[in-house]
């Protein structure tokens, strides 16, 4: 098992890591996710398509393109949801209400796969509090399970939010350097990034992997009663 410096830290990895625990992120030949090319890559949570997405990403930086290209945006799910329902709730409802596809399909060292789920773009609890925001349209199954007209509001509220996603003014952008780690709530934050070219000055690598929320949850108690502190969750 290959472990990073960060999972020795936290001392543990989502085992439902497709790529053998750690993702390489960098531009391959015949690349089977747009991460591993070196086109813009769009906002996203990751695998949105499984019932139970990792609840936290790490993305370690090993290597950066010189020049231009290559850095991340990062956009808080539940604040552009916030203002959405202040400035539009019933388009806070349609998307909070309606489903979409997410579909992922291919072939890798695991044999042929067909990954499928349908879920709203905002989750609630069961006080109308959110509770998760999962997002990528890279993902998204061209196939629409709702009716004609409901397929046309949740297009609208989509495009809505979609357009608050891409606004500057909602983003944090940042190009990591080599050694720089960036931990994410993959339950609230999306991230995304710039395309980028690799010459012969320098290429761009990412060394990724996932966590639970259950399982920092359960470290950080364990921690506080060992340290007989409050326990922060
Ligand atoms: O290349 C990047 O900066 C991010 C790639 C990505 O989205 C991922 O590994 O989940
Ligand atoms: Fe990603």
């Amino acid at each position: 098992m290959r472990r990073s410096k960060s999972d020795k830290l936290i001392n543990y990895v989502n085992e439902l890591d497709t790529q053998n625990l750690l993702s390489m992120v960098k531009a391959k030949y015949g690349a089977n996710n747009l991460a591993y090319t070196t086109d813009w890559l769009p906002l996203h949570t990751d695998l949105p398509y499984l019932d139970y997405p990792p609840g936290v990403q790490v993305l370690h930086c090993i290597e950066q393109v010189p020049g231009s290209g290559g850095s991340n945006q990062f956009v808080d799910g539940f604040y552009v949801s916030k203002v959405l329902k202040e400035q539009d709730p019933k388009k806070f409802d349609v998307l909070s209400s309606t489903r979409l596809n997410f579909c992922d399909a291919g072939n890798d060292y695991i044999g042929e796969f067909d990954l499928q789920i349908a879920r709203t773009t905002i989750e609630l609890d069961e006080h109308g509090q959110l509770s998760r925001f999962i997002h990528s349209n890279h993902s998204r199954d061209s196939l629409m399970t709702v009716s004609p007209e409901r397929a046309i509001e949740l297009y609208d509220a989509y495009v809505t939010i979609g357009k608050m996603m891409r606004d500057p003014a909602n983003q944090i952008e940042y190009k990591m350097v080599p050694g720089d780690m960036v931990t994410l709530n993959n339950y609230r934050v999306m991230h995304g990034r710039t395309g980028f070219t690799v010459t012969e000055e320098g290429s761009r690598f990412l060394c990724g992997m996932y966590m639970d929320w259950d399982i920092i949850h359960s470290r950080l108690r364990a921690l506080a009663k060992k340290l007989n502190v409050p326990s922060p969750c």
